[in-house]
């Protein structure tokens, strides 16, 4: 109940911060975009988990500011950052969607609005496997609607939400993100590599582009480039990152 209060706040008085991680081709090692992850600290209980802060905003009513507030300032970022010598972010922002946006109606005229002076092809929608599949006939309505708007689409956490090949197909996602419970322990796990190499497979089959993510060791990213992972994120190649200190590592000076 304090927490729903207080993260209230957070959102209206902009306490909320978003933090970057970079986003990288595993043949060229070189920058595809950056997933812009929110972050809280609150004064008395220290940085608080998104795990525990967007259920809770999902439940109490406070997503659409919450996630309204990300794009938002997801768009600025992207302006400030065109803006500065060097040229901005390449590719693209990738956004975390919760189901509860996904299913407005405006959800593609309304990401325009917040957004506005930043073309669509710089925005990458995140929305977890298991939210394209709470009502998944909706979800193909939608993706075609946000592709035409022209965002890219990709599915979150995959291999955690059992979608069936026959939506996976009719979701015309660009990308699938390799849930990290996979990526772990890849090098150890036979049946968790068998997974890996499935899911990257199929995503091949299906002209998706894959990118593995909690890559933490370079065994790791090497063995997910050898088995045809297009993109990687996660502590070997970055931590998340306030924007400041990511432009200064990742941003062209
Ligand atoms: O960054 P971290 O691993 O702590 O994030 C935990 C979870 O919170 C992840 O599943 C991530 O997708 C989710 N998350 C982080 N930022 C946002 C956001 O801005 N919107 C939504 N809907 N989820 C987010
Ligand atoms: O669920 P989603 O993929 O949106 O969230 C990504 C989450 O994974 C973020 O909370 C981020 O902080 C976390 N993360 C990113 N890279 C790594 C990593 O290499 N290892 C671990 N354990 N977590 C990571
Ligand atoms: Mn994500
Ligand atoms: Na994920």
């Amino acid at each position: 109940q304090r927490m729903t209060e207080r993260l209230s706040t957070a959102i209206t008085e902009h306490q909320l911060e978003l933090y970057f991680q970079p986003q990288v081709n595993l043949t060229s090692g070189r920058l595809t975009g950056a997933e812009a992850l929110c972050r809280w600290y609150d004064a008395e209980w220290g940085w608080v988990s998104p795990c525990e802060f967007i259920p809770l905003a999902e439940e109490r009513g406070l997503i659409r500011a919450l996630g309204d507030w990300v794009l938002e300032k997801s768009a600025k970022q992207l302006i400030t950052w065109r803006n500065q010598p060097g040229g901005g972010l390449p590719g693209r922002l990738s956004i975390n969607i919760s189901a509860q946006q996904f299913a407005d109606p405006e959800l593609s005229s309304h990401i325009a609005q917040l957004t506005s002076g930043v073309p669509p092809s710089a925005i990458a929608l995140e929305l977890t496997e298991s939210d394209f599949m709470r009502d998944p006939d909706q979800a193909v309505n939608i993706t075609h609607t946000m592709r035409q708007a022209g965002y890219s689409l990709s599915i979150d956490d995959f291999g955690t939400g059992y979608s069936s090949l026959s939506y996976l197909r009719r979701f015309a996602a660009d990308a699938l993100k390799i849930d990290i419970s996979f990526v772990r322990e890849m090098l150890e796990n036979k049946n968790d590599r068998t997974i890996v190499q499935t899911i990257i497979a199929m995503a091949q089959a299906l002209e998706m582009k894959t990118v593995a993510e909690g890559v933490e060791t370079q065994e790791q990213a090497r063995l997910l480039a050898e088995m045809g992972c297009n993109e990687a994120q996660g502590y070997w190649f970055g931590r998340p990152l306030p924007a400041d200190e990511f432009a200064a590592r990742w941003l062209a000076p």
